[in-house]
């Protein structure tokens, strides 16, 4: 095949040269979750990884830190923002301070029910807000959704009605419109990270929190005294899979084609995975001891009309259309 020694030389150093380029160019890219392993974010996204490294002969890797290692939401949006954390998986409720926009979707009761919300973010409203993202000066490329359900009050007290949350400190995540939104219900918001929220519990300096029925089990939150559930589904938060900017920028445009298309499949595979585990979390909690609390939600979705009033006006158009999905 080689018929001088020179050829043989340029072939080997040809394939020297692929090597080396091969390994230099290996990309590890660390993703971040506060959720534990095995919470289904966590699982679509390594699995996201898997197909990542198959597809590009392991020349694209995803190396998974779950559980909050690598800091608090916030802190970790920062990361992504630098570039020190490739890929996150965060709720939009700590993106609202940084993309102002996606504090549409933060609002109380804007979604009528689950369905509605799959169907916006499936349709062209879910589409634009993922664009706006990435098209914002937040380093961020908004890359697919996930779920994370309704979240619900719990509290050391039963409570039924905005009256019940009277003098009661609730824990909400770190954005202006969930502290307005939990005083408008009727309790005092407190705005703290995930991880502080299992001893802020435990030492009473909240009295309750509210999350979905899957946080509320494996934060351990409802082992703190925190074991009235109130079904008040009062915000639908969806989450989103981030890439920092500088890395997407680093990518060939055939990369990142690759990585939407899976990060899409991986939205999908979270979906099925969350669907399952509502149901297998509620058993779980129930059988803990945990009180779920069956209301009449009216009154909590009258009591937050004037957020939506106060955050909604510059997003009235959109509203409308969001509330004109089926
Ligand atoms: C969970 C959400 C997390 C985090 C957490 C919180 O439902 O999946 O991303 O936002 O709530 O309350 O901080």
């Amino acid at each position: 095949m080689f018929h001088t020694r020179r050829q043989l030389l340029i072939a080997a150093t040809a394939l020297l040269t692929i090597c080396s380029t091969t390994q230099a160019q290996t990309l590890t890219l660390k993703a971040a979750d506060v959720h534990p392993a095995g919470y289904p974010t966590v699982e679509a996204v390594e699995s996201m990884g898997k197909k990542l490294a198959a597809a590009t002969n392991g020349r694209i890797k995803v190396q998974m830190f779950p559980g909050g290692v690598l800091g608090g939401e916030k802190e970790m949006i920062e990361q992504t923002q630098v570039g020190a954390i490739q890929l996150l998986r965060t709720s939009l409720g700590p993106i609202g301070p940084v993309v102002p926009e996606v504090n549409v979707f933060n609002m109380p009761f804007v979604f009528r029910s689950q369905a509605h919300m799959r169907a916006v973010l499936d349709g062209p409203i879910g589409t634009e807000m993922l664009d706006k993202i990435s098209a914002s000066p937040a380093r961020l490329v908004a890359l697919a959704w996930m779920d994370s359900g309704s979240r619900s009050l719990y509290t050391k007290k039963p409570v039924r009605t905005p009256a019940d949350l009277k003098g009661l400190k609730i824990r909400m995540m770190g954005n202006p419109l969930f502290v307005d939104t939990m005083n408008a219900m009727g309790g005092n918001g407190i705005s703290m990270g995930y991880g502080e929220v299992f001893s802020a519990l435990q030492t009473n300096v909240v009295d309750g929190a509210e999350n979905n029925p899957p946080s509320y089990f494996t934060s351990n939150h409802y082992n703190t005294g925190a074991k009235y559930y109130t079904q008040t589904h009062h915000l639908m938060i969806p989450e989103v899979l981030v890439m920092s900017k500088v890395t997407w920028d680093k990518l060939s445009k055939d990369d990142q084609a690759l990585v939407k298309k899976l990060a899409r499949e991986a939205q999908m595979e979270q979906r099925v995975l969350w669907d399952k585990s509502v149901a297998e979390y509620t058993d779980k909690l129930k059988a803990a001891g945990v009180e779920f609390i069956q209301i009449d939600t009216k009154p909590f979705y009258e009591a937050t009309a004037p957020v939506r009033a106060k955050y909604g006006a510059q997003f009235a158009d959109l509203m409308k259309r969001i509330e004109a999905v089926q």
